[in-house]
C-alpha cells in the first residue's frame, strides 16, 4: 500500500460529531487540463467556544497547496500540519468565534484516471465526488454530516460549465451557481465542456416550472429523449406517491462516457454514465431502457432520500440506498407490470446479493466497520437494503408505511440521520417495536427457513424454523422477524387460504390452520416476502400444481423456478432425463393462451448456472461448473425438442411489427419470441438466429440473436457486420466486446477474452469498456471458473494492472472471486493463488487490498 493509503479501520462505535459548524462554503475554480485551480472560502464557527478543537480537514496527495488563511492571514506554520490525507490546523491557532478558511490549491484533472475527485472524460470536466471524492478537490471536512449551502464560480472558455442549485450570473469564460439548500461535499459537482442540452420543463404541484436539461454531447442529441420523459415521470411520481416536491429552479443530468459507477445525484446535477441515458432502438435494448427509466428515477428520488435527508456517516449508507432502491423499484412496477418487476428484483437479489451473503464478502446492511467505503456499493446495501424496506412496509401495512415516510420528511427534513433515526419514525408512527427487526439492519447472512408440514383432521400444521448461517466475525445470529406472506390451494386449483401474512420470531415456531375439508399445498413465501431462503419438502407434482394454480405470480413463477434448479441440480449430478416433470410443465404453460407473455417469458428462462452453483452450494454440494454447464444445455435442449412446434409458433407469431416501443407490453413479446428462439437455437443450428440478426430493426432482437449465435460458435460473420456497422459507437462497442465472452463455450472464452483485449479499441481504462471485457468473463461460469485456473489468471492479471489505475474499478471486479471457496480443492488453490499474486502487489490500493485480504482470510 502507497503511503497516502495508509488509513486506520473505522468503526461505526467510533462516531464523533464534527467539532465546527459551517455555514457557507464559497469556491473559485479556475479550470485547466493539467492545473486546475481552485480556492475555496468556508465560514465556520466552532461548536463549543470554550473546548478548542484542532481543525481537521480531509485532503488528498494530489492537492497542492498554495495558500491558506484564517480571515486573511496565514496561520503560524508550526500549527499546521499535513499528514496522510490530513490537514490539521491546531486549536491554538484558529479563534473562537465565526472565522474563515481560505485555501488555493491546484490539481491535475488531465492525470485522475481514478475517476474519482474532478476529472476529464473526453475533453469534458466532470466531478465524481461520494463517497470521498471531494478531498482531491480541495482540503475539507469531507464528511456527510457536515453541511451547508454553496456558492461556485466557474472559470474556463469550455461553453457549458454547471454547478449545483440555481444559475445566478455568468459572463464570457465565467458562471456562478448558488445552492441555498445546505448539503455535504459528497453531493457537490461541476462539469464544463462542449455540450448540447436536449430540454424540457416541468411544472411542480405548486406551480413552480422548473427547466429541465439533458446534456449530452453534440450528435447525441437524438438519443436523449427516453431520459428526458422518464425524468418527467418520475418528478410526477415522486409528487403523487410520495408528495415529495422538487425544490430548485433547474433540473440538470450530464452524460459522461467515463464513470467508474451507473450514476450520482449530485443536488441538481445528477451526472450519468452515458450508457444509462443515452439510447436510440437501433443502439439499446429493451433491458437498457428499463434500467434507464429506473436509474433517471433512482438519482431523482435521491433528492429528497438522499439529498434533503442525508447520511450521518457511511456506515449508514443503505439509509439513503436502500430507501432509494426501493422506490425506485416501487416506480418501475407503478410504470410497467408489478409482477414481472418482483420476479425480476428477486431474481438479480437471489444472482448478487445472496451469492455476496454466502461468501468471504458478506456484511449487514448496515456495516459496523470498513477500511475503504467504496467496496460497501454492494447488493447488500443496495437491493437488501431495499428488501428490508418491503419487510417493513409488510410488517406495519400500506398505511403505517405512508405515516412514517410523512413523519421521516417532516422530522429529518435538513438532517443527516441514521438507521435509529428512521427506525424510530417507525416506532413513533406505527407503535410497533422495531428492536428484534433491527437486526436485519445489523446482522449478515440469508436466513434459512424450513418448513415441514404435518396434516391431520383436517388441521394443517406448519412447522418453521430458522436459522442464519455464520457469517465473517457473525458466528451465531439470533432469530430475526421474518414476515412470511402466504396462501393455501386446495385440490381443485381454488384458493382455500388468501394471502396472510404469518410472523416468525422465534428459532422454531408452529402455525396452524383448521377445518379444511382436503390437504391443500400451501402456498409459501408469496411476492418473496421476506429475503430468505426456504427449504421445504414439495416433489415436482406440487411444483407443477403451483406453477399451475398459484394466485400469487412471483410464487407460481418461483414453483417453475424449483422445478428448473431441481432438474439442473439432478442433471448436475448425472442422473439423466431428471427435467421431465420440468418439461412437461413448460409444455402445459406454452399451451396456455390466457398467460401473459411477460411470465412466459420468464419461466422459459432457465437459472442461470451461477444460480445453480449457489443452489448446490447452500445444499452442502460442491458445485461442478462443468457438470452444470452441460446439465443445463441438455435440459435447454429437452425443452426444445419437446416443444419446438409451440416454440417455432411463437417465434413466428410475434415478430416485430411497426415502429419500436420500449414499453413492457412489446417488449414482454421480445422476451418471449427471444426465449424461444433460444431453446430452438438449441435444434435448428442457429438458422433462425442468422436470419434474425440480419433482419431485425432492432437492438433487442439482435443483441439476443447474437448471443445464440456466439453460442453456437458461428457468430464471425455478424460480429464483423456489428462492428461495420458500430465501430465508432461506444455502448454497442460493449455489447460487442461482452457477447463474444459471456455467451462463448466455454472451452474457449478465456482464448477469446485474451484476444479481445488485446485489440486496440480494448480502451482498458475506460470502466464501462473494462467491465465490458471483465465482467463478461466473470459472468461465463464454466470459463471463469475454468479447471486450469485460466480465468482466474487472466482476471487477476488485469486486476493488478487496473489496480494502480483505478482502484475502484479494481476492487469491484475483484469480487468475481467472491465464491472461490464453494469449489473443489484443485480450483481453491488456483483461486488463492491468484488472489495472493495480487495481494502481494507493491503499492496494493486500500480498495483492492480490503477486498483481497477479506476474500483470503
Ligand atoms: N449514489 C450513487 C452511486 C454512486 C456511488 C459512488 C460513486 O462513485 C464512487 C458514484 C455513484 C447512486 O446510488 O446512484
Ligand atoms: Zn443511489
Amino acid at each position: 500500500m502507497t503511503q497516502q493509503d495508509k488509513r486506520p479501520v473505522q468503526y461505526l462505535a467510533d462516531y464523533r460529531p464534527y467539532p465546527f459548524t459551517l455555514s457557507e462554503t464559497r469556491l473559485d475554480i479556475t479550470l485547466a487540463p493539467t492545473g486546475t485551480r481552485v480556492r475555496a472560502e468556508i465560514d465556520m464557527q466552532p461548536k463549543d467556544a470554550r473546548n478548542a478543537a484542532d481543525l481537521m480537514l480531509d485532503g488528498g496527495a494530489g492537492l497542492r497547496l498554495g495558500s491558506l488563511t484564517i480571515d486573511g492571514a496565514a496561520p503560524d506554520p508550526a500549527f499546521v500540519r499535513r499528514e496522510g490525507e490530513v490537514l490539521t490546523i491546531g486549536a491554538a491557532a484558529l479563534p473562537r468565534t465565526a472565522f474563515t478558511l481560505a485555501t488555493e490549491v491546484e490539481i491535475d484533472p488531465e492525470a485522475n484516471t481514478a475517476f474519482e475527485g474532478l476529472y476529464l472524460s473526453n475533453g469534458i470536466f466532470c466531478t465524481q465526488c461520494e463517497a470521498e471524492g471531494f478531498r482531491h478537490i480541495t482540503f475539507y471536512p469531507d464528511r456527510p454530516d457536515v453541511m451547508t449551502t454553496f456558492r461556485v464560480t466557474l472559470r474556463s472558455d469550455l461553453p457549458v460549465l454547471l454547478s449545483n442549485g440555481n444559475p445566478v450570473a455568468s459572463g464570457a469564460g465565467w458562471a456562478e451557481w448558488h445552492d441555498p439548500w445546505p448539503k455535504p461535499c459528497y453531493l457537490f459537482a461541476l462539469v464544463a465542456g462542449e455540450l448540447v442540452a436536449v430540454r424540457g420543463s416541468f411544472t411542480t404541484r405548486s406551480g413552480r416550472e422548473v427547466a429541465l436539461n439533458v446534456w449530452v454531447r453534440p450528435g447525441d442529441e437524438d438519443r436523449a429523449d427516453f431520459a428526458l420523459v422518464s425524468l418527467i415521470k418520475s418528478m410526477r411520481w415522486d409528487e403523487e406517491v410520495y408528495g415529495r416536491e422538487y425544490d430548485l429552479e433547474v433540473f440538470n443530468i450530464v452524460t459522461v462516457d467515463d464513470f467508474n459507477m451507473g450514476a450520482m445525484e449530485n443536488k441538481g446535477l445528477n451526472i450519468f454514465n452515458s450508457k444509462l441515458v443515452l439510447a436510440s432502438p437501433e443502439t439499446a435494448t429493451d433491458a437498457d431502457y428499463e434500467r434507464i427509466e429506473a436509474v433517471i428515477a433512482h438519482e431523482y428520488f435521491h433528492n429528497w432520500t438522499g439529498n434533503r435527508i442525508t447520511c450521518r456517516d457511511w456506515f449508514q449508507l443503505c439509509l439513503k440506498e436502500g430507501l432509494t432502491v426501493f422506490r425506485d423499484q416501487q416506480f418501475t412496477s407503478d410504470m410497467r407490470s408489478a409482477a414481472v418487476k418482483r420476479i425480476e428484483d428477486v431474481q438479480v437479489l437471489r444472482a448478487r446479493q445472496f451469492r455476496e451473503d454466502q461468501g468471504p464478502l458478506a456484511h449487514p446492511p448496515r456495516p459496523d466497520r470498513f477500511e475503504e467505503i467504496n467496496n460497501f456499493y454492494t447488493a447488500t446495501v443496495y437491493e437488501k437494503g431495499a428488501e428490508v424496506i418491503g419487510m417493513l412496509k409488510r410488517l406495519v401495512g400500506d398505511e403505517g408505511y405512508a405515516r412514517a415516510l410523512d413523519l421521516y420528511f417532516a422530522r429529518h427534513d435538513g438532517d443527516a440521520a441514521t438507521i435509529e433515526d428512521w427506525l424510530k419514525v417507525f416506532e413513533d408512527a406505527t407503535g410497533r417495536d422495531l428492536g428484534q427487526f433491527k437486526r436485519w439492519y445489523t446482522d449478515a447472512g440469508t436466513p434459512v427457513v424450513t418448513m415441514t408440514e404435518e396434516w391431520q383432521d383436517g388441521t394443517l400444521a406448519l412447522h418453521l424454523r430458522q436459522e442464519t448461517p455464520p457469517t465473517p466475525g457473525q458466528p451465531d445470529k439470533p432469530a430475526r422477524v421474518i414476515p412470511l406472506a402466504m396462501g393455501l390451494i386446495g385440490p381443485n386449483g381454488d384458493e382455500v387460504l388468501p394471502t396472510t401474512v404469518l410472523e416468525l420470531t422465534e428459532p422454531r415456531q408452529s402455525f396452524r390452520f383448521e377445518a379444511l375439508g382436503a390437504r391443500p399445498v400451501v402456498s409459501m413465501l408469496r411476492g418473496f416476502s421476506a429475503p430468505v431462503m426456504l427449504r421445504r419438502q414439495l416433489d415436482d407434482s406440487a411444483r407443477a400444481f403451483l406453477l399451475a394454480h398459484d394466485t400469487d405470480a412471483f410464487a407460481r413463477w418461483d414453483a417453475g423456478r424449483d422445478l428448473a434448479l431441481s432438474a439442473l441440480a439432478a442433471g448436475a449430478s448425472g442422473e439423466a432425463g431428471a427435467g421431465g416433470a420440468y418439461v412437461a410443465a413448460i409444455g402445459r404453460l406454452l399451451a396456455d393462451e390466457g398467460i401473459d407473455a411477460a411470465f412466459r417469458a420468464l419461466c422459459l428462462q432457465l437459472p442461470s448456472e451461477e444460480e445453480v452453483a449457489t443452489h448446490l452450494h447452500a445444499d452442502r454440494t460442491v458445485p461442478d461448473p462443468a457438470a452444470i454447464h452441460a446439465a443445463r444445455e441438455a435440459l435447454a435442449r429437452d425443452l426444445a425438442e419437446a416443444h419446438e412446434p409451440v416454440l417455432a409458433e411463437i417465434y413466428t407469431r410475434l415478430r416485430s411489427e411497426g415502429p419500436y416501443s420500449p414499453g413492457a407490453t412489446a417488449s414482454a413479446d421480445r422476451a418471449l419470441r427471444l426465449a424461444a428462439l433460444h431453446l430452438l437455437s438449441r435444434i435448428d443450428g442457429g438458422e433462425r438466429a442468422e436470419i434474425l440478426f440480419g433482419t431485425a430493426g432492432n437492438m433487442t432482437e439482435r443483441m439476443g440473436a447474437l448471443a445464440a449465435l456466439v453460442r453456437l460458435g458461428r457468430a464471425e460473420r455478424a460480429l464483423a457486420a456489428m462492428r461495420d456497422e458500430f465501430g465508432s459507437n461506444r455502448l454497442v462497442m460493449d455489447k460487442w466486446f461482452s457477447v463474444q465472452v459471456m455467451a462463448a463455450p466455454p472451452e474457449t472464452a478465456v482464448a477469446i477474452a485474451r484476444e479481445l483485449a488485446a485489440r486496440p479499441d480494448f480502451d482498458w481504462k475506460n470502466p464501462n469498456r473494462f467491465r465490458a471485457l471483465m465482467g463478461a468473463l466473470a459472468a461465463n461460469h464454466p470459463a471463469f471458473h475454468a479447471a486450469d485456473g485460466s480465468g482466474y489468471d487472466f482476471t487477476a492479471d488485469w486486476l493488478m494492472r487496473m489496480d494502480p489505475v483505478n482502484p475502484q474499478i479494481a476492487a469491484r471486479m475483484s469480487s468475481a472471486f467472491e465464491t472461490w471457496v464453494r469449489y473443489d480443492a484443485d480450483r481453491r488453490a488456483r483461486a488463492r493463488q491468484a488472489l495472493e499474486r495480487i495481494a502481494a502487489l507493491e503499492s496494493l490500493s486500500r480498495n483492492s487490498s480490503e477486498m483481497v485480504s477479506r476474500m483470503i482470510a
